[in-house]
């Protein structure tokens, strides 16, 4: 999604703001721009369709500099991608602004606007605010002012950067509905939508909130509220590193990603297991009591994390004997769900920020839950701050647009979670120190099967020439088959589906040809019979089958049409996240031979802050 950095110093802006950009760009883009107040006090524009490094190269190129700016990668919404329709934008030559969100109401605005006789030079729903604005300072409001009077006309979400060229010292930001922080410098203070933009400047952060205006100068930073009384807002002081979002040695940040899953699993677990139990604490103070009441679990989120808490769903009323309905959060914040007595409602997003799972919660809290948790990367995020109970997954900063490492750690979080409801209930067939012994597994197991990434490779030579690809698993390894579907078509553009594979002779066994692969996980369970059946099904019909199976499962029909390769034994209840990584490496592979741009996927964005 669009990413903005913006900010006020003595010295030259034009390397901070474009290496904020820099940072922002793993959130997907397809355009950016960049404003400088020049020491004439022009302001000077630059924008750029396509990547960060070719405005990088026509900022330098047309010699913009100054130290009072704001930057902006673009995701559009509303107007194709296009330097026309590229942030910032300008009213006249007075105002910039960058904005993030969409304004809902801003065709009314438009059509009042240009009866005022204002002309449009793009076709975004941004515009309109930086017109108004303007329109505000004429009526001989300063831009502060402006800014808050402005925002009472706006309807939908947004994250403002503003500057004016009528007043070189200050920068004025605003909140509503996507993120923005501020942070604090010694003599300079910045504005982003995301910590990781400023990490090279400052580790010290001001985190608004729904409905804050702030006003950064050199000397400081204000916050207020919508009615411009000031407020008081915490410090946070980041502990990421400017390096912890570096590539490093390897090729590709996914690839990086997946390497660290043992890492961040054996982060996301720790400080949360003692010896042989669980540390529900780790939920938040109020857990054990508001964990022990529930009797029902409701989970929403989006994409990869739906695909966690799909999982989470066998584990929750096999072992917990809970009831747990699993939805995508663009349906249920447009349902009326009927709640069951003692529902948790529980929302998983790797960024925090993802605008449906927010509306999600919001709407959740209006319904009666017992109580609301998150499961959550980012500790700023707004879905962490306003839910009751949070269980931070510590994965580190994700940066490849599909998820890797943060579908994973979600995974154990989840596996946590089961096993602080079965607290006070009871796990049934299971107890904590099984399932407490399985986690601490995990690291290990997971650094085992990551040694298979050259027979996997080697295997996704089969995948670069085809169209489709089916994926197929039974239980709790269905959602994973999902997911590794999900993963080879966001980043290779093979169309690829999942079915649990009992539903094959229902329909998709009549795509299956040469042409079709189809990827199968097996794990040594109580269904390996039932899928090995299903999978002859599809040879017999002539399919190209790569299983992903337990070493001790004797796949005995290998041979033709048949590949299988094996994967140490894992555990029953963290198969589904041993399972995950082969998948991720195959999807991976294939990207990579087919040339795509892995990181940054056409058409995606990684924090999805837009409805
Ligand atoms: N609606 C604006 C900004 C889009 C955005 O925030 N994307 O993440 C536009 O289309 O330019």
């Amino acid at each position: 999604m669009c990413g903005i950095v913006g900010g006020i110093a003595q010295r030259d802006l034009r390397e901070i703001l474009i290496e904020g950009l820099r940072r922002l760009e793993y959130r997907g883009y397809d355009s950016a721009g960049l404003v400088l107040i020049q020491p004439d006090q022009r302001l000077q524009r630059c924008r750029r369709l396509g990547k960060v490094q070719a405005l990088a190269e026509a900022v330098a190129a047309e010699g913009l500099s100054g130290s009072l700016g704001l930057a902006h990668t673009r995701w559009a919404t509303h107007g194709a991608p296009s330097e026309q329709n590229a942030h910032p934008h300008l009213s006249g030559d007075q105002v910039a602004l960058v904005h993030n969100g969409i304004i809902e109401n801003y065709q009314e605005l438009r059509s009042a606007q240009r009866a005022a006789g204002h002309s449009f030079s793009s076709e975004t729903d941004t515009e309109v605010i930086v017109h108004a604005i303007a329109d505000q300072m004429d009526q001989g409001h300063d831009l502060l002012q402006a800014l808050q009077g402005t925002l009472g006309q706006l309807k939908g979400a947004y994250a403002l950067g503003v500057i004016c060229q009528a007043e070189p010292e200050r920068l004025v930001a605003a909140r509503h509905g996507s993120p923005l922080v501020i942070g604090l410098g010694f003599g300079e203070h910045f504005i982003a939508s995301d910590m990781a933009a400023l990490l090279p400047v400052t580790q010290r952060f001001i985190i608004l909130e729904e409905g804050d205006i702030a006003e950064l100068s050199r000397d400081g930073v204000k916050v207020y509220d919508a009615e411009l009384r000031p407020v008081e807002r915490p410090v946070h002081e980041s502990r990421l590193s400017a390096d912890a979002v570096e590539r490093g040695e390897y090729r590709h940040f996914m690839l990086k990603e997946i390497h660290e899953q043992p890492r961040a699993l054996a982060d996301t677990l720790e400080g949360r297991l003692s010896a042989d139990c669980l540390l529900i604490s780790a939920f938040g103070y109020a857990a054990e009591e508001l964990l022990g009441r529930v009797r029902a679990v409701q989970i929403v989120a989006c994409g990869t994390s739906y695909h966690a808490g799909l999982t989470a769903r066998y584990w929750i009323e096999r072992y917990c004997g809970l009831p747990c309905s699993v939805e995508v959060a663009s349906e249920f914040r447009y349902r009326q769900p009927v709640v069951l007595a003692d529902c948790l409602f529980v929302s998983i997003s790797q960024s925090g920020e993802t605008a449906d799972t927010l509306a999600a919660l919001r709407q959740a809290k209006q319904l009666g839950y017992v109580a609301s948790l998150a499961i959550c990367n980012v500790a700023e995020s707004a879905l962490v701050r306003e839910s009751d109970l949070v269980l931070l997954t510590h994965a580190g900063p994700e940066i490849g647009v599909a998820s890797t490492k943060a579908f994973t750690t979600q995974l154990a979080a989840l596996l946590l979670l089961l096993g602080a409801l079965g607290r006070s209930r009871g796990l049934i067939g299971c107890d904590e120190i099984e399932l407490v012994a399985q986690l601490r597994s995990l690291p290990g197991l997971c650094e085992r099967i990551l040694q298979l990434d050259e027979p996997i490779r080697a295997l996704a030579e089969a995948f670069v020439d085809k169209q489709h690809a089916l994926f197929l698993g039974r239980g709790s390894l269905y959602p994973i088959a999902l997911e590794g579907s999900l993963k080879l078509k966001e980043i290779s553009y093979i169309h690829a589906e999942a079915y649990p594979a009992g539903e094959l002779k229902h329909g998709p066994l009549a795509l299956i040809d040469e042409d079709m692969p189809v990827v199968a996980v097996a794990p040594n369970n109580a269904l390996l019979d039932k899928l090995k059946a299903n999978l002859e099904e599809v040879r017999a019909r002539g399919g190209q089958l790569y299983v992903f199976a337990d070493e001790a499962v004797c796949l005995s029909e290998t041979g033709e049409g048949y590949t299988v390769l094996a994967l140490p034994h894992s555990a029953q209840l963290v198969a589904p996240i041993a399972y995950t990584l082969p998948l991720q490496l195959l999807a991976y592979h294939v990207a990579v031979l087919k040339g795509t741009d892995v990181d940054q996927p056409r058409n995606l964005a990684k924090s999805v802050t837009v409805e």
